[in-house]
Parts: C-alpha cells; sequence; structure tokens
C-alpha cells in the first residue's frame, strides 16, 4: 500500500521502471508541483489580500480576466522557465507561445497549461483548477516552434490537473494510470492518495450548462432525455477541473457539446480537453468531441476550441450515438 507516499518518491520509483529516464521529468514535474503551491497558497487566502475581481483586462479568449489569472498564470511561467527541461510554454492568459528566456538552459519538454480554470468561480468560493498537458518537442532547434505545440492529443507525455477545493489536490497521467494526491499544507508536501483511479463504466451523473439547451442539437436533448429516463442526476460546477474530478471518481459524463450557435463548442482543445482526455482514457473513460476521439483531433491553432464529451465509456458512447443518428438524418 503506498498511500501516503509523498511525491517526490513516488516519481522517483516510477522513473525507476522506465530504463532509459534521465529523471529531467521528475525535475520537470516537480517544479510544476511546486508552482501549484504557490497558487494554492494564494487561493486559499485571496479574499484576505484583495487579489479577487477582476484584473480590468480581457484575454485572447475575449474573456475578462480575473486578478488571480494572472497571479496563477505569472507563478506558473517563473517557476517553469528557468528549471532548464522546457523548449517553450503556452498558456489560455498569452495569446502567442512563451519562449525561454536566453538566460537560462532549455530543454525538450513542451508545457501549455490553463493557469486557473473556473476563475470565475473564484469569488465565491467555489473550486477551481489548473490544467496542463505536457509534449516532447519535435523540431530540432533549441527554442520550440509553433508546430511543436500543433501535436495531437495521443502524443502527450504528461497530461493532469491541480484542484483548488476542500483540499489541494494532483491527479496525472504519463500513460502508465492515473494517481491522486492530497496537498497536506502542515508539510507541503503532496501525498498519494488515490492509487490508479478507474472511472465507472457507466455513471448517474451528467454536467452540462442547461441554461443553453435553447441552443441544443437534437442529438444533446436526446442524450438528456435518456440520461433522465435512466434517472440520472444533474450536476454543474461551472469548473471543468471540479466536474471533471467528481465525474473521475463517481462515474457520469461531462458535456460541453457543438450546438446551432457554434460547432466550435466552448472549451480550448490543446490545454483543456486534451489532458482530460488523456486521463479519462488512462481511467477507463472515453472523450469525444461528438464526431472523433480528442485525442485524434489534428490542432490547427493554439487556442482552438473543440465540443467536448468526456467521461464514462459507456456514457460517452450513448451521447456519441446520438450524435451519429442525428447526423444520419440530416444527411
Ligand atoms: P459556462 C470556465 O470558464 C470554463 O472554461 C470551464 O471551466 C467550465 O466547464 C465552462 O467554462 C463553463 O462554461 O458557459 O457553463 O459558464
Amino acid at each position: 500500500m503506498r498511500i501516503g507516499m509523498p511525491l517526490t518518491k513516488f516519481l522517483y520509483e516510477e522513473q525507476r521502471k522506465c530504463p532509459n529516464c534521465t529523471g529531467n521529468f521528475t525535475d520537470l514535474f516537480t517544479d510544476l508541483a511546486r508552482g501549484a503551491k504557490i497558487i494554492s497558497r494564494d487561493v486559499n487566502r485571496a479574499g484576505l489580500i484583495n487579489i479577487l475581481g477582476s484584473a480590468e483586462q480581457t484575454n485572447i479568449q475575449g474573456e475578462d480576466v480575473q486578478k488571480l489569472d494572472l497571479i496563477a498564470n505569472d507563478a506558473l511561467i517563473t517557476t517553469m522557465e528557468s528549471g532548464g527541461h522546457l523548449a517553450g510554454m503556452a498558456s489560455e492568459e498569452n495569446e502567442n507561445i512563451i519562449p525561454i528566456p536566453d538566460e537560462f538552459p532549455k530543454g525538450d519538454y513542451i508545457l501549455l497549461f490553463d493557469p486557473l480554470d473556473g476563475s470565475s468561480n473564484i469569488d465565491v468560493n467555489i473550486s477551481v483548477g489548473t490544467i496542463f498537458s505536457i509534449l516532447k518537442k519535435k523540431t530540432t532547434n533549441d527554442d520550440a516552434e509553433l508546430s511543436d505545440f500543433l501535436q495531437p492529443g495521443g502524443e502527450q507525455v504528461c497530461a493532469g490537473y491541480f484542484l483548488y477545493g476542500s483540499s489541494t489536490m494532483l491527479v496525472y497521467t504519463t500513460g502508465c494510470g492515473v494517481h491522486g494526491f492530497t496537498l497536506d499544507p502542515s508539510v507541503g508536501e503532496f501525498l498519494l492518495s488515490h492509487e490508479n483511479i478507474q472511472v465507472p463504466e457507466q455513471g448517474s451523473i451528467y454536467s452540462l450548462n442547461e441554461s443553453n439547451s435553447n441552443k441544443w442539437h437534437d442529438s444533446t436533448y436526446n442524450f438528456i432525455k435518456k440520461a433522465k429516463a435512466r434517472g440520472c442526476k444533474a450536476r454543474y460546477v461551472g469548473s471543468l477541473v471540479a466536474d471533471f474530478h467528481r465525474n473521475l471518481l463517481k462515474g457520469g459524463v461531462f458535456l460541453y457539446p457543438a450546438d446551432k450557435e457554434t460547432n466550435k463548442g466552448k472549451l480550448r482543445l490543446l490545454y483543456e480537453a486534451n489532458p482530460m482526455a488523456f486521463i479519462i482514457e488512462q481511467a477507463g473513460g472515453a472523450a469525444s468531441s461528438g464526431t472523433e476521439n480528442i485525442m485524434d483531433i489534428n490542432p490547427k491553432d493554439l487556442h482552438q476550441r473543440t465540443p467536448l464529451i468526456i467521461g464514462s465509456k459507456l456514457d460517452v458512447e450513448e451521447a456519441v450515438q446520438c450524435c451519429k443518428a442525428e447526423a444520419e438524418l440530416t444527411s
């Protein structure tokens, strides 16, 4: 039983299983966990140090930026840029890729992240999170190029999220299962609390924003009708990380589908859908846009959006079947 094992020890044990591991990933991941601890500290005391509310800025997504979005973004960039293992970064908050300053050594990894997902909930003390995706650089120069970021989700070497909730958790995968760690603030360590997480094959929870129902395609209506007929409950926090994490542990399906207004969906492919898709598939679940597996999508743009249906395998398959049935009717 490895429950309670510190993250650093867990990483070293995983590293020893990999014959040609250099230790670079372990070092990179340790830096990332430190960045999340800084964000957790600031999120947990936001109301006391006047960092709640809007930063009076709009980001590339056209969204109102919260003060904590910028604090979280700066914390990750500052923590990660000097570690020596990255060739570049990309963030939901930055329009272009973030180069590693020449004063720091560079490495072969690429990091993409949403620094504080769900931050509009922060002022009312609802869980928010950091989502991250790690790739290997494919180009040969020291500095990453845009093409290094535009890789399909199947190329990820690691994906995960930090959830700043009733406790701060880390959930991640490197393709060898999904593991959860809980931060013990008294010692400042992430300790193993959920080893080899497996999502129930079918759940009894559906998560989507029902205020959009006037824009839903028939396929969404039909799926929700089936879910209700099966006695499913609706649970929707409005923070992807919180909704995903609940469904991962209890079973269920999250949907932000294509609708009559846009077939692009709302969530971002590279640093929201792809990392969550890697995790859910490693946990035995599924992730689809409604027409294709999320991790098969070939990205065209750093901030491109995708429809997202993700969670328990049978739930996702049923929702995708509804999409296919509608496509056949309308083709
Ligand atoms: P809506 C938060 O802004 C976010 O990006 C995700 O965390 C969340 O799942 C979704 O948007 C909520 O969107 O339109 O329901 O408020």
